[in-house]
Parts: C-alpha cells; sequence; structure tokens
C-alpha cells in the first residue's frame, strides 16, 4: 500500500464528516470518457463547451441532441466501479459521508451511494428547454424526435443538465459549500479543478481547517490545496483507502 495511501488513512482516522468531491476520473474505469476525453472519434471536431451551452444547443438541437444521446449509451453501458462502490460503502463508516460529484452519469446513484449531490444534474433527466415544468427520467419514454418536443408545451426538450453559462441548483451549491465548510476531511477524486464553481470547494474546505486528499494519477492544480496528494486511479486507490480499519 502506497505511503500516500497510509498516510491518508492516517488522516481519515478518527475523522467524523468525510465530504468527497468527484468527476469524470472516477468514471474513466468504468469506460465513460472524461469530459476532456470525450472529444474522442467522431465527436473530436466538437468543442464540448460548445456543445454543453444553450447557444450551442439553439443554433443545433439535432447535433447537440445526438451528442448526448451518444453520451447516454456510453452511461448505460458502464457499471460503477471499485470506486464508486468504495465510496458507497464507506458512508456506515463515517458520521457522514458525503459525495459532491460533477458528474452526470449517475454511477454514484447506482453503486449505492446515498448521501450525494450531482451538482451538475443528470444526463437521463430530460427538461423542456423553455422550463414550461416538464421533467422526465428517461429521454425513451419521449415521441421520437433529435430533440424530441415537449409533451407539455411543444418546445424542445433538453438534457437535464446544467450547461456553462447556467447557474447550478442554489440548493445543492449551497449544501455542497455548507459540506465544505463542515468536513474534517475533503477527498477530490478524477476532477481537473476546472469548472467553477465545484473547483473552488475544495479551496473552501482547507480555508475551513479540513484535511484535503487528492487521487488522481496526473497533477493537477487542486494539487496545491492537498494535505495529501495519492498518484493513482480512483477504483485501484478509493478501495485499499476506506476499507474498514477504524
Ligand atoms: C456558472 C454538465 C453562473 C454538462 C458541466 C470562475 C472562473 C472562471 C470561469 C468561471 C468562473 N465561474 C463561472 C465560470 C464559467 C464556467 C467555468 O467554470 N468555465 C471553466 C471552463 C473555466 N462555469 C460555468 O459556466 C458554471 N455556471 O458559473 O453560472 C454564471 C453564469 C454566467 C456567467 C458566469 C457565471 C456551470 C459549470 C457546469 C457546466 N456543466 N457538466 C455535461 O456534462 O454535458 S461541467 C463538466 O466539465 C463536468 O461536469 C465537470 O465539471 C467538468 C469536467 O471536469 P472533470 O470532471 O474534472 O473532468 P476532466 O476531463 O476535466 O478531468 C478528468 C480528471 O480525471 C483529470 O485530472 C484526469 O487526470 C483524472 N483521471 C483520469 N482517469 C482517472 C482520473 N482520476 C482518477 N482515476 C482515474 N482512473
Ligand atoms: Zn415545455
Amino acid at each position: 500500500m502506497s505511503d500516500a495511501i497510509a498516510i491518508a488513512r492516517r488522516r481519515l482516522t478518527g475523522a467524523r464528516r468525510v465530504a468527497v468531491l468527484t468527476g469524470a476520473g472516477i468514471s474513466a474505469e468504468s469506460g465513460v470518457p472524461t469530459f476532456r476525453d470525450t472529444q474522442t472519434g467522431l465527436w473530436a471536431q466538437f468543442d464540448p463547451m460548445q456543445l454543453a451551452t444553450e447557444e450551442g444547443f439553439r443554433a443545433d438541437p439535432s447535433l447537440v441532441w445526438r451528442w448526448y444521446a451518444w453520451r447516454r449509451t456510453l452511461v448505460d453501458q458502464a457499471q460503477p466501479n471499485a470506486g464508486h462502490r468504495a465510496l458507497a460503502a464507506a458512508e456506515a463508516r463515517f458520521e457522514r459521508l458525503r459525495v459532491i460529484t460533477q458528474n452526470v452519469d449517475g454511477l454514484h446513484a447506482r453503486a449505492g451511494s446515498t448521501n450525494l449531490i450531482e451538482l451538475h444534474g443528470n444526463i437521463m433527466r430530460t427538461i423542456c428547454l423553455e422550463r414550461c415544468g416538464f421533467s422526465q427520467d428517461s429521454p425513451a419514454r419521449l415521441a421520437p424526435g433529435e430533440p424530441p418536443r415537449c409533451p407539455r408545451c411543444g418546445a424542445w426538450v433538453r438534457p437535464g443538465v446544467v450547461w456553462f453559462g447556467e447557474m447550478l441548483d442554489p440548493a445543492a451549491l449551497d449544501d455542497a459549500a455548507a459540506e465544505a465548510q463542515s468536513c474534517d476531511v475533503m477527498l477530490v477524486v478524477g476532477t481537473s479543478g476546472l469548472v467553477y464553481p465545484a473547483a473552488g470547494l475544495p479551496a473552501g474546505a482547507r480555508r475551513a481547517g479540513a484535511v484535503v486528499i487528492t487521487v488522481n494519477p496526473e497533477p493537477t492544480d487542486l494539487d496545491e490545496l492537498a494535505t495529501v496528494c495519492i498518484r493513482g486511479k480512483a477504483a485501484e486507490v478509493l478501495p485499499p483507502l476506506l476499507e474498514a480499519a477504524y
């Protein structure tokens, strides 16, 4: 067990409240391409920052709908990995362990995490573009179309995710910020830490006196905030890091 994992386990010993910020990296070993990797193959010529915006959708609804439909097929075929499962299992070991994810793939919930904040929404949810209130958890049940029409007001429907330039759900964001402020330890797993406001949470935790532990095979700017940096893959690191010794 790497020294870093041993040191991190010691910092977790006695912790009562643990917050875990996750990004696309935790789902990489489940076969879901990371945001930066999404642009492989036929989508390589598209900038995700353009596709994941309301402007991008209104400019070409069919293109953006097909991009999300493609990502949904990848998520459908994916299974939670040992990293997702270790976090779900660790919920019972601490007074509170809360997962704050940027991922829209729903794999934390499928792994059994119940104490979960999906900051950027869920790709399986579909809502009305004009926000008439229509929302549904599986696009499959909508009338065919690229994109389909809102059964309530006839406008386009869109994925129930937070696009760039759009505010996150204030309640979810406040919840996540409060968790960062009150945790003893924040684990930061599989994120490049480039997208705000999510990327600001580890700094908030550190300012509030928490121990920050990063898990990532690559260095990121967040390592500057970290008490312990574990250079490894989520599904390989999280089980030994979180297995019951407490
Ligand atoms: C907003 C859903 C108010 C959609 C997403 C402050 C400063 C600068 C810019 C801003 C700022 N405040 C706001 C902005 C603008 C913008 C922003 O942050 N831009 C960035 C690019 C500079 N933020 C917003 O627009 C937010 N809204 O602020 O509203 C507002 C409104 C108007 C104007 C101003 C303010 C909305 C942000 C949410 C956007 N939606 N997703 C969809 O998925 O389609 S963001 C999306 O990208 C993901 O959810 C995630 O957040 C991000 C990708 O990051 P990661 O998950 O970290 O993935 P990435 O591929 O980058 O990295 C993967 C990492 O994993 C790597 O480090 C890799 O090494 C590692 N890894 C790989 N394999 C493994 C691994 N780790 C462990 N194990 C492995 N096996
Ligand atoms: Zn509608």
